[in-house]
């Protein structure tokens, strides 16, 4: 009897361990170690490259279910872009883009960043991620100037949409120049499915004319005198040509210090969201948009005009369940939002800060929905009143 007993227990032990051997090889299996000249780091074996995309486009949802190795490639730079009209600004950009490019990986992650510098006048950048843990979001260890190249690993230990941006000293200048953009780390199972999904970050440019130690009259003296002489193109924000030498803005660092911005603009320059930047969508579409807010001051109030949004998931948290039935929500300055919204009525919808004077700074942009019309939601037996070319119902 009691030899019988051994036999079970000795069976049932071998039977245990088989298992457990079987469950450490396929974990080793999916376990890869990284070996640098100074640090052994255990991450996923899987390795894939990350999808980047700009500004208004998202990269595609996750559709693996487990970790893997994600390699993106940064590189500081400056670049000279259209900021409003005929009006320039020198930018300084991760990729030559304002934004910078979205990132999508998913919790359990290791991001792979290797940062190049190219920056020609010799000025440090560097990456805070906030969705890293650790001093610095990753600044300390991704700092680089021109020709300089440094790689790191981060584990992405939590789901959320997170703002990086650079880093270096003075780092307010290095935000409100354009160094900045959007992290999706997805839960592990993903986000639930909607039709569209968009890229939107706001932020404040702090420029000044620079010639302006000459007569050149500011934005609002413009405005006004555009708005006396009835020339409402001109009001709506069609900048007035001042000849070609006074098309290039300057960065100006008191005005950020007195949070005075000339500009609050969408994807980095007014009218991005315009024309032929317009968004699209079709009646009956569920939009989703990854909303960030770079500052480098301001709190936004966003809202999209006509729309009511059915899921904000607040500050970027997509651990709890999302909120619902919001008009408007609030995105501190280095924070984000994810708000989904459902098109039920073709016709174009209007994003906004609904501070709604920093419309006429630039904070506004479209969605437009082409279908049929939906008279049980939306109907009236007159014309609508639209008013073409400007900021809020074109
Ligand atoms: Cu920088």
């Amino acid at each position: 009897m009691r030899s019988k007993y051994y036999l079970l227990s000795l069976i049932f032990l071998v039977g245990l361990g088989l298992t457990w051997l079987v469950i450490a090889s396929h974990a080793a299996n999916r376990k890869g170690l990284i070996k640098t000249s100074k640090v052994v780091i255990h991450a996923p074996k899987l390795k894939e490259k990350a999808i980047l995309t700009y500004a208004p486009n998202v990269p595609p949802p996750m559709t693996r279910r487990h970790p893997a190795l994600v390699e993106i490639h940064m590189i500081s730079t400056r670049k000279v872009m259209k900021v409003k009209g005929e009006k320039e600004y020198e930018y300084w950009t991760f990729n030559d883009h304002v934004p910078g490019p979205f990132i999508r990986v998913r919790v359990g992650d290791t991001l792979e960043v290797h940062h190049n510098g190219s920056d020609n006048m010799g000025m440090p950048h560097n990456i805070d991620l906030h969705a890293v843990t650790g001093p610095g979001g990753g600044a300390p260890v991704l700092t680089v100037v021109k020709g300089e190249s440094r790689v790191a690993w981060f584990k992405m230990t939590t789901p959320g949409l997170y703002v990086y941006h650079c880093a270096a000293p003075p780092v307010m200048d290095h935000i409100a120049n354009g160094m900045y953009g959007l992290i999706l780390v997805e839960p592990a199972n993903g986000l639930p499915k909607v039709d569209k999904e968009y890229y939107v970050m706001q932020s404040e440019i702090y420029a000044k004319e620079a010639n302006s130690a000459a007569v050149a009259p500011t934005e609002h003296e413009k405005q006004m005198q555009a708005a006396k002489s009835g020339d409402k193109d001109n009001f709506w924000g069609e900048e007035v040509a001042t000849g070609k030498e006074s098309n290039r803005l300057v960065f100006s660092h008191q005005d950020g210090l007195d949070e005075h911005p000339m500009f609050v603009v969408f994807n980095g320059r007014v009218g991005s969201l315009m024309n032929e930047g317009v968004l699209k969508a079709k009646v009956g579409d569920r939009v989703r948009i990854f909303f960030g807010n770079a500052g480098p001051n301001l709190i936004s109030s966003f809202h999209v005009i006509g729309t009511i949004f059915n899921k904000v998931y607040r500050e970027g948290d997509l651990i709890d369940p999302p909120a619902h039935g919001i008009q408007t929500t609030l995105v501190p300055a280095g924070g984000a939002t994810v708000v989904e919204f459902h098109l039920q009525v073709p016709g174009t919808y209007t994003l906004v800060d609904h501070a709604i004077f920093r419309v006429e700074k630039g904070a506004t942009g479209f969605i437009k929905a082409e279908g049929k019309p939906n008279y049980d939601i939306y109907s009236s037996d007159q014309d609508p009143v639209l008013c073409p070319g400007c900021l809020i119902h074109p």
